[in-house]
Parts: C-alpha cells; sequence; structure tokens
C-alpha cells in the first residue's frame, strides 16, 4: 500500500515529500494544485459537453475521502477531447479558492482521455438546499475502509451539475499525494448546493481534508465567457 500521510501534522501537507520518496512532486512540482483564482483572463474556451446518465455506483470511504467509482459510459468531451468520468469525491472545505475564498466542500469529477491524462472538473458546494443527486451518497456514507455496493441505487449524475457550465480552466496536479502533474483543471464558476446537515455529516466522517493552496509560478488561468 501507498505510504501514509495526512493533511495534518508530521505526515501533513507540508511534509508529503518526507513521506516517501514517490511524493517527491509534492514538493518539487511547480504546477502543483490546488490555487487561489485571483486573476484570470477571459479567454475563447471550449464548451463543457457533458454526456452524463445514470450509474451504479460504488462507494468507498479510503480514509482521505469519501469517493463514488462508477462504471463506464458517463463522458465530457471538450475541445475535441473526450474524457471519461471515472468517479467523483469530496474535500471539505473547498480545496480551490476563488479571491481568497473557499466553500464549506467541493466535488471533484476525475475524469481521463484516451492518452490517459487526467482532466478534473470541480464543483463548488454552498450549503443550501439538498442536492438530490447527491442526495444517496450521503444516506449511505461508509466509515473507514469500507466500500457500499447500494443495490439498485443508480445516481443521476446529470443532475449534480449546476445548469451554467462557464468555467476556469489551468494546468495542474494531483492535490494528493504523489502530486502528479499534468492534471487538466477545470473549475465551474457556479456552485451547487449540499444542506448543511449533509455538509457536516462528511466533516464528522472525514474531517478536513483540504490541501493548502499551491504557487501559480506564473501560470495562466483562463475564464470562459459565460
Ligand atoms: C482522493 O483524491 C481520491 C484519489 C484521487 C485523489 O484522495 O479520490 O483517487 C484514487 C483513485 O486514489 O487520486 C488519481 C486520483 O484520482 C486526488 O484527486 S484530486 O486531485 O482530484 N483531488
Ligand atoms: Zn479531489
Amino acid at each position: 500500500p501507498a505510504s501514509h500521510w495526512e493533511y495534518t501534522g508530521e505526515k501533513g501537507a507540508a511534509h508529503w515529500s518526507e513521506v516517501d520518496p514517490a511524493f517527491a512532486t509534492c514538493a518539487m512540482g511547480h504546477l502543483q494544485s490546488p490555487i487561489n483564482i485571483d486573476h484570470a483572463v477571459k479567454a475563447d474556451l471550449p464548451p463543457l459537453n457533458f454526456h452524463y446518465g445514470s450509474a451504479a455506483p460504488t462507494i468507498w470511504n479510503n480514509g482521505h475521502t469519501v469517493q463514488v467509482n462508477l462504471p463506464a459510459g458517463n463522458t465530457l468531451d471538450v475541445g475535441g477531447q473526450t474524457y471519461e468520468l471515472l468517479q467523483f469525491h469530496f474535500h471539505t472545505p473547498s480545496e480551490e479558492r476563488i479571491k481568497g475564498k473557499s466553500t464549506p466542500m467541493v466535488v471533484h469529477l476525475v475524469h481521463k482521455n484516451a492518452a490517459g491524462e487526467l482532466g478534473v472538473v470541480a464543483v463548488l458546494i454552498q450549503a443550501g438546499a439538498a442536492n438530490a443527486a447527491l442526495t444517496p451518497v450521503f444516506q449511505h456514507l461508509p466509515r473507514p475502509g469500507e466500500k457500499i455496493t447500494v443495490d439498485a441505487l443508480s445516481l443521476d449524475l446529470a443532475a449534480l451539475l449546476p445548469k451554467t457550465l462557464g468555467y476556469y480552466d489551468f494546468a495542474g496536479s494531483l492535490t494528493t499525494p504523489p502530486c502528479s502533474e499534468g492534471v487538466h483543471w477545470m473549475v465551474l464558476k457556479t456552485p451547487a448546493t449540499l444542506s448543511a446537515a449533509q455538509i457536516a455529516a462528511f466533516r464528522k466522517l472525514i474531517g478536513s481534508n483540504a490541501r493548502p493552496v499551491q504557487p501559480l509560478n506564473g501560470r495562466e488561468v483562463k475564464e470562459s465567457g459565460d
């Protein structure tokens, strides 16, 4: 198994590169995530075309997050590339900041294209109405190490997304060890909501699991017009 890392303390985010030599990029990388989006350049970004349907998930608590693994068949087309949705998972508070501000939570939708490159769509979560698409997940939050397959549970993935799909676009990394770079980040500008009780249930189970923001090192963040 991968070396043990944490979010705080001796094996916390400031020390990931010391936990395992395989995590060197966490300290040495120059395109690390998450970032604070303080300034973005308006650009003619390609639209995000989600082809999400319903899917029977496996819900897994890996100790660092609750992750929902999905069967093949849910895709994102963007700029002539097709990304397959592999899984989504949560962080509290949001790892990404907009003008210095985090939201109580974020969903990361992790996709992979035919070349094996990852594209992660981040949907920021505010406290508000319960999200119908996510309610089944929050009704079946697994204990650490537990994997839950819910018979006949079908998630309406499309309902997870906000109606407006304007986004920020930048190059970054995995936000957990091994912090591998070459990840295409797309952060939606419009947040979704979860109920305050759902956010609190996740936080009680997992605790804070947000890596601090990383230096931009000259990276440009692009912003779609909408
Ligand atoms: C979570 O975040 C998990 C990881 C994920 C990692 O800890 O969901 O998933 C697996 C399969 O280990 O890593 C490779 C990968 O997806 C980092 O993902 S993130 O950068 O979107 N936060
Ligand atoms: Zn994540």
